[in-house]
């Protein structure tokens, strides 16, 4: 993905992922019985897949990925995300540890670099409340650490985004706990507008479920547009989408990338995506400006009329964000 070209077939990958799950209009399994690779393939490839023995375990293998959004499961096509780590404390720094196990079992070591990174590890309260984008370090036996803080008790949901070398992209998910008093948050009310440390993000665009989408996200300081933001990892911005309910993950990168004569550094940047359904998604968007990344997050919803703001005097009168 460090090319405008593998960029294109990632997001195209992602369209074929979602546009599967929604032709064939399954229900993404529960996260707890993530079904073994092959058996998955075996009941998700389609009958009229030609039967050459040469390639069928990948032809196999790719129909198990583009059925299932990623995320979701905490093994697919033979590889595994393992937490070594189990105990964190709300607020305490840990030095977190996993390890990717391949298809024959032993911790992978071997990593194509994505976005500047051989794994992109991002930590959320399953809530949706808060994001982390975490950059862990591999030892050379293959087993991961990154110093993880969270702040407070409850379920949280991590990914790790890898590309083992010679196979495909994936995304592993796994449930991490903190022990202790927990609260959940409501999923933020829908808004396209947000503020980060200074800095306000509007979001323009529609997400159609099944259907390219096009998002344009402008960042603004004190009124004036951003037109210096930084490459971060390879790109003026990062915008992953969690969708609302199972947490299904998707990662989508900007329309252009610095360097290429015509992707400017803001205040705008273009987003393609596509979402496999209806509902609502969180957005969080990261990019870099005064050498200091940051992260605008946003709900959005796909596929639905935007709600109508209840005609109530304490409602929130101020939210009409036209476009
Ligand atoms: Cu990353």
């Amino acid at each position: 993905m460090n090319t405008a070209a593998k960029l294109g077939s990632y997001v195209l990958g992602l369209a074929v992922v979602f546009g599967g799950a929604l032709g064939m209009g399954r229900v993404v399994g529960p996260v707890a019985t993530p079904p073994a690779a092959e058996a998955h393939a075996a009941m998700t490839a389609p009958t009229t897949a030609p039967a050459t023995s040469a390639g069928h375990g990948e032809q196999a293998t790719q129909q198990a990925k583009e059925d299932t959004p990623g995320g979701l499961q905490v093994s697919e096509n033979g590889y595994t995300l393992n937490p070594l780590t189990t105990t964190i404390r709300p607020g305490e720094p840990t030095d977190f540890r996993f390890t990717v196990t391949g298809p024959g079992g032993a911790a992978v070591t071997g990593y194509q670099v994505e976005h500047d990174k051989k794994l992109h590890f991002i930590v959320v309260s399953r809530d949706l409340a808060t994001f982390q984008h975490l950059h862990p370090e591999m030892a050379p036996d293959g087993v991961w650490s990154v110093g993880l803080r969270l702040p407070d008790a409850g379920p949280y949901r991590a990914f790790a985004d890898f590309t083992p070398t010679g196979g495909s992209a994936l995304t592993l998910g796994v449930d991490l706990a903190v022990a202790g008093d927990y609260g959940p948050r409501p999923l933020p009310e829908r808004s396209r507008t947000t503020t980060v440390d200074g800095y306000t993000v509007t979001l323009d665009g529609e997400l159609t479920p099944g259907q390219s989408s096009r998002l344009t996200l402008k960042v603004t300081k004190d009124g004036e547009p951003v037109t210096d933001l930084q490459p971060y990892l390879g790109a003026y911005g990062h915008l992953v989408a969690l969708r609302a309910g199972d947490l299904a993950y998707l990662h989508v990168h900007p329309d252009g990338e610095p360097g290429d004569g015509r992707t400017k550094a803001g205040p705008e940047i273009v987003f393609h995506a596509e979402v496999p359904s209806a509902g609502d998604y969180r957005l969080f968007l990261d990019f870099q400006h005064g050498g200091k990344v940051r992260t605008a997050d946003f709900t959005l919803g796909a596929g639905r009329r935007p709600a109508v703001p209840q005609a109530t005097p304490s409602g929130h009168g101020d939210d009409g964000h036209g476009h």
